[in-house]
């Protein structure tokens, strides 16, 4: 992208949206916006080689697109960066209706539900433009250690004939005449990929959730970074990773978009010291009952609920003053068949960060007998055979984690729901546009 300020005096060619055009009696002026960068486009009238774009800039609507060719000059009055385009010739590539559906600046003037209808144009937004400029390189970085610390990437079958999370949550397709079901996740694949031999993967890709709740935290399809590696001795090893690879994504954010970051969303990024507290979900429940009298209901003993997670980054921050916190020893009743129990705890954790879960991860089961039980136990039988017998032939002990991108970016800049933080949300009353 152009720097404008480095080419001062020089000769540019710039396209985009005429973000707003105003036709003055001696001059015209358009906001020409690229990619969330803005300069001024000045058209003296009185000039006569301005003859023919004056006539172009009279019918120009905003949002219209055009390509400008100019010399950028500097001049203190522009309010916009000191900085104008004086164009050379104007070339108009395509016209937008007059009326727009939604207001680009003013998000509040309309609901939730029309900017999602008029998503391409909410985005223009320029709180919304960058959350996807921000995610990249919040990605970005993360992939990049994921390279440098020799992970290989896979991409793993979205269609699949078993339920890999938990039965009750899945979408079923029609698959000529049997029945398929959408991915709730890699992890039978990422499992697969241990046995194969590969020490080390990745995988960035949508998850599918049938889950029909409403809430700010829920999609029924969202990106999910996934990992797995081998030859661990525990899942404290798994946390370990998850640590350095937050502390890159986070530091690359704040080089990069830190003030941004705090200009358009008030949050100051923080790259979180190593190690992120620890805490036992039995211990957690303790702290929260004798801090903020909070009893975690019934139902939801041995696990977490939204409140409790609500609270474990209150207690997170006065105790450590650290924005992450990792929960342990959860209930085997509410944790996957495939993580590994050790005196019938299960080795995994949640990572909850500013009041939602960010990550579900754990050690894994790879003893084929051990995997057996656990699967039975929980009721499932033949249709899980094929991943049972990853295990039948060599496959050492590993372990890895699921990090949502899309709660994690709606954290990061502090957006209230995923309908807000998504390129283009999916939720029960939402397949659209
Ligand atoms: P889990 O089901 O906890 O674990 O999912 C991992 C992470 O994915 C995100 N997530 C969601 N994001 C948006 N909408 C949803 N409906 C949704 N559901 C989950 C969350 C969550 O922490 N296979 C395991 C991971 C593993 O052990 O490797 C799994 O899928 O950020």
């Amino acid at each position: 992208m152009i720097d404008y300020k480095k080419q001062i005096n020089k000769k540019v060619t710039i396209s985009g949206f005429a973000e707003k055009v105003r036709n003055l009696q001696w001059v015209q002026f358009i906001v020409l916006r690229n990619e969330g960068k803005r300069i001024q486009v000045t058209i003296e009238k009185s000039e006569e080689k301005n003859r023919e774009m004056t006539l172009i800039v009279d019918k120009l609507t905003n949002e219209s697109t055009i390509t400008v060719t100019g010399v950028i000059k500097e001049n203190e009055n522009v309010k916009l960066g000191g900085l104008e385009l004086i164009p050379d010739s104007i070339k108009v590539t395509s016209i937008s209706d007059k009326e727009l559906p939604i207001s680009i600046t003013n998000k509040g003037a309309s609901q939730i539900d029309t900017r999602m209808d008029n998503r391409f144009i909410d985005l223009r937004n320029d709180a919304n433009f960058y959350i996807f400029k921000i995610q990249t390189e919040f990605i970005r970085a993360m992939r990049q250690y994921l390279y440098e610390n020799d992970f290989t990437e896979i991409h793993t079958p979205k269609l699949i004939a078993a339920a890999s999370e938990s039965g009750s949550e899945v979408f079923e397709v029609d698959y000529f005449k049997n029945k398929a079901y959408l991915a709730q996740s890699p992890q039978f694949y990422k499992q697969m990929a241990i046995a194969a031999g590969y020490e080390r993967v990745f995988e960035v890709a949508p998850c599918f959730r049938a889950e029909n709740s409403n809430t700010n935290r829920h999609a029924t399809e969202f990106t999910s970074f996934d990992l797995e590696f081998a030859n661990i001795n525990s899942y404290e090893d798994v946390m370990a990773v998850e640590e350095e690879l937050l502390v890159a994504g986070l530091t690359a954010v704040k080089e990069k978009y830190g003030d941004l970051i705090k200009e358009i969303y008030g949050v100051d990024v923080v790259v979180p010291t190593i190690p992120f507290p620890r805490i036992k979900l039995q211990d957690l429940y303790k702290e929260l009952s004798e801090r903020y009298g909070y009893k975690v209901p019934s139902h939801d003993v041995g696990d977490m609920n939204a409140e409790t997670e609500k609270l474990t980054s209150r207690f997170a921050m006065e105790k450590y003053g650290h924005e992450f916190i990792f929960v342990t020893d959860f209930s085997k009743t509410k944790r996957a068949f495939y993580h590994m129990r050790k005196d019938d705890v299960p080795q995994g954790y949640d990572l909850i960060w500013k009041g939602t879960e960010i990550t579900t991860g754990a050690q894994r089961e790879h003893r084929y007998d051990v995997l057996e039980k656990q699967a039975s136990e929980k009721g499932l039988g033949e249709d899980i055979k094929f991943y049972k017998n990853f295990f039948k032939y060599g496959c050492p002990p590993h372990g890895g984690f699921g990090l949502g991108i899309d709660r994690l970016t709606m954290l990061l800049l502090n957006l209230p729901s995923l309908k807000e933080t998504m390129f283009l949300f999916r939720g029960p009353n939402r397949i659209t546009p």
